[in-house]
């Protein structure tokens, strides 16, 4: 685990480099869908957390200013629209229909868990979830190598152009992508980095706690929740944590249109 690089933000503690050992474990290939997600709901009634606060963060560039409602003042390029959930990720009159198969996002980590439960299944740790994206690569930059694009060849769903302005779509999205696109990586799984960041079920610590060697769990409390791989917002401007050692966290009661999940079960 960690940056071996040292490219990482300082306070995100990814260094040292540190040997784990995680016990076998099964992960989905792909993100929780809007389609897996919505069998959920259709078959559990489950109200999401964001819905019952009425709104979540959507990024500036997908919504109308003037046709959505915002509950508070725009933070950065995030806007706090009123009635943006899972299933109308831009607010009223938005919707999924044409977005099945990509990412759910405007779930809480206590909605994931929820979904979780449901399934049978759990969110990753983070040295599982690191693991994993890692694919078997031994201290590389990304899930699929050192380069960001191996000969010329897109492999995740980040920002491309001049962020938060202008997006040229290079990598061929916006926003979401279907959770299948791009090559998965050495173990089968897909979008790892970019797309959706991805709740984990630790709790966050700056320092990560490499006191445990085998199958570290994170601290026992905390104030956020963390969270791994990156989004379709990530840019190396301003934010290169689509490298497979990124860290970041969010409260738990948080939710935005760039933060998903996937989920991982025991063998
Ligand atoms: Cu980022």
């Amino acid at each position: 685990m960690g940056d071996a690089f040292n490219e990482g933000f300082v306070q995100d503690g990814e260094q040292p480099v540190k040997q784990v050992e995680v016990s076998p474990f099964y992960m989905d290939p792909y993100a929780v869908t809007n389609k897996a997600f919505d069998a959920f709901i259709k078959e559990t009634n489950y109200v999401t957390e964001t819905e019952k606060y009425g709104w979540s963060f959507v990024f500036y560039q997908f919504v109308d200013i003037e046709k959505v409602e915002l509950i508070a003042p725009p933070q950065q390029w995030w806007l706090p629209v009123k009635d943006a959930y899972w299933y109308q990720p831009e607010g009223k009159g938005s919707s999924i229909e044409d977005r099945m198969d990509h990412p759910v996002t405007h779930v809480t980590w206590n909605d994931a868990v929820a979904y979780c439960n449901w399934a049978g299944k759990r969110l990753p740790t983070e040295a599982e979830w690191e693991y994993a994206a890692r694919g078997g690569l031994v201290k590389k930059r990304y899930a699929w190598g050192n380069e960001l694009t191996p000969n010329g060849e897109h492999r995740c769903n980040i920002w491309q152009g001049t962020f938060p302005t202008y997006n040229n779509k290079k990598d061929g999205f916006f926003g979401t992508a279907p959770v299948d696109s791009y090559p998965p990586n050495e173990y089968g799984l897909y979008n790892v980095s970019g797309n959706v960041w991805e709740w984990c079920a630790d709790w966050f610590d700056a320092t990560y706690d490499y006191s445990q060697t085998m199958d570290p769990k994170g601290p026992l409390s905390g104030q956020t929740r963390s969270i791994r791989g990156g989004s379709y917002l990530c840019h190396y401007s301003y934010c290169n944590r689509y490298r497979v050692a990124a860290r970041s966290s969010n409260t738990p009661d948080s939710s935005s249109g760039n933060l998903g999940f996937r989920c991982v079960a025991d063998v």
